[in-house]
């Protein structure tokens, strides 16, 4: 996919700083009418409410009801995984609304010598069973994208791919420090394609709705809505610490832990592995990946509104350092990689230090620096930032720093 985005919209995409056109984007501290933002209350109530609903209105669309767990099921579970140092368990969570059924399931690993443990939970592209080589590990049926490197064909996830993601899932590194790890197959929750006829949101249509409306959830809000869901189940499990969950993702499902965050307050913290374009870079600078490429060739992904902006992005009344703001002031990390210049590791930098001042607002360390740091210099403040060397991917490098920053505010 990636290798194919590069060549779709070779002739228009920006690689060049010099030709990167002037921008300016809005102020997060300033209304839509003008009014200066200086106090807490005032971002809280004014503020920050009006920058949520046109983010929810305009970009992702809105989750229309607040659904329930239906009922959930530990599936398997061991005492003596990953030899011997965690316990695993695989829960489902079963959601039912006008007749029809979806079901997810979390995979979780939780170190053994700790307690009421805090827990980094993430989607992962191609199914729970790609991300170690433990066999007891099930395998999702949900529909997949075809795809030959990973052994998917029919659209059918196979054992053939078992194992074949461990790079990007530090597991051993995340238990030894004393973190849990769920991860949930997002295809189980909203097929990645441009159909609305299956994921969740078909659940929930009203009589005779075939597509969400022009403000209601794409692709990425209902992945959102899955993060929040597995919340519901952490707040009922004993052995985890729903107030030391961080919404981790990558690449679109850094996208969607992003947005999962600015819902939901729950989360402890939100980190964004290379999300690039509608996730942590800003819209405004037109460095890699635009709007109207991400919604030509992913018309699922946002919300019809969001079109809109297709080639106009100084039309958006806000950018997403203003999406990483409504994050604040739970910590944040924003993380690129040099070789990934589709997702324009510039504009996620900038980003998280214009989202900084309402940080510090709350007294809380935003990027303190105007000029990118120099690659794998991480800066971990409560708004953190690495760009380390390498393509666009997950690697121990970056968890060694997700680990390290959240021991400073989680332990
Ligand atoms: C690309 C897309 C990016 C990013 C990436 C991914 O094709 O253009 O916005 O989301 O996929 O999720 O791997």
């Amino acid at each position: 996919l990636f290798l194919f985005s590069m060549s779709f919209s070779k002739a228009q995409t920006i690689y060049n700083e010099s030709e990167v056109p002037s921008f300016e984007v809005p102020d997060p501290l300033v209304t839509f009418k003008g009014k200066t933002i200086g106090t807490i209350g005032d971002w809280e109530n004014v503020r920050r409410p009006e920058l949520h609903t046109y983010f929810e209105t305009k970009v992702y669309g809105k989750i229309p009801k607040n659904l329930k767990i239906d009922s959930y099921k530990i599936l398997e579970q061991e005492d003596n995984a990953l030899n011997g140092k965690a316990n695993r368990r695989q829960v489902e969570l079963t959601f039912k609304h006008n007749d029809k059924v979806l079901s997810f399931t979390i995979l979780l690993y939780l170190p053994k010598k700790v307690e009421n443990t805090a827990v980094f939970l993430g989607y992962n592209f191609y199914g729970n069973h790609t991300i170690t080589e433990d066999e007891s590990v099930l395998i999702s049926t949900a529909w997949a994208d075809n795809n030959e490197g990973f052994d998917i064909v029919n659209n059918t996830l196979t054992a053939a791919s078992r194992g074949k993601r461990t790079h990007r899932w530090a597991i051993e590194k995340i238990i030894d420090a004393g973190y849990g790890l769920a991860t949930i197959y997002y295809g189980e929750v909203d097929p990645d394609k441009d159909d609305f006829s299956d994921g969740i949101q078909s659940l929930l249509y009203s009589k005779n709705q075939k597509h969400p409306k022009a403000d209601e959830w794409g692709s990425i809000s209902a992945w959102a809505w899955g993060l929040s869901k597995a919340m519901d189940y952490f707040e009922k499990d004993p052995e985890i610490d729903a107030a030391r969950v961080i919404a981790f993702g990558h690449s679109r499902l850094g996208k969607a832990a992003l947005w999962a965050g600015a819902n939901d307050k729950r989360f402890a913290g939100v980190i964004s592995n290379n999300s690039g374009c509608g996730g942590a870079a800003l819209s405004k600078r037109k460095f890699g990946e635009t709007i109207g490429v991400i919604n030509e060739r992913f018309p699922h992904w946002f919300c019809t509104n969001f079109k809109e902006f297709n080639n106009k992005e100084e039309t958006l009344a806000v950018d997403q350092h203003q999406l990483l703001a409504l994050i604040a002031p739970r910590p944040l990390y924003i993380a690129s990689a040099e070789e990934d210049r589709w997702a324009d590791p510039k504009g996620e930098f900038l980003s998280a230090l214009y989202a900084s001042s309402v940080y510090e607002l709350y007294g809380k360390k935003g990027i303190n620096i105007m000029d990118m740091p120099v690659v794998n210099s991480p800066i971990l403040n409560t708004v953190a930032y690495h760009i380390r060397t390498g393509k666009h991917d997950v690697t121990d490098y970056d968890w060694e720093q997700y680990i390290k920053w959240a021991d400073t505010f989680l332990r």
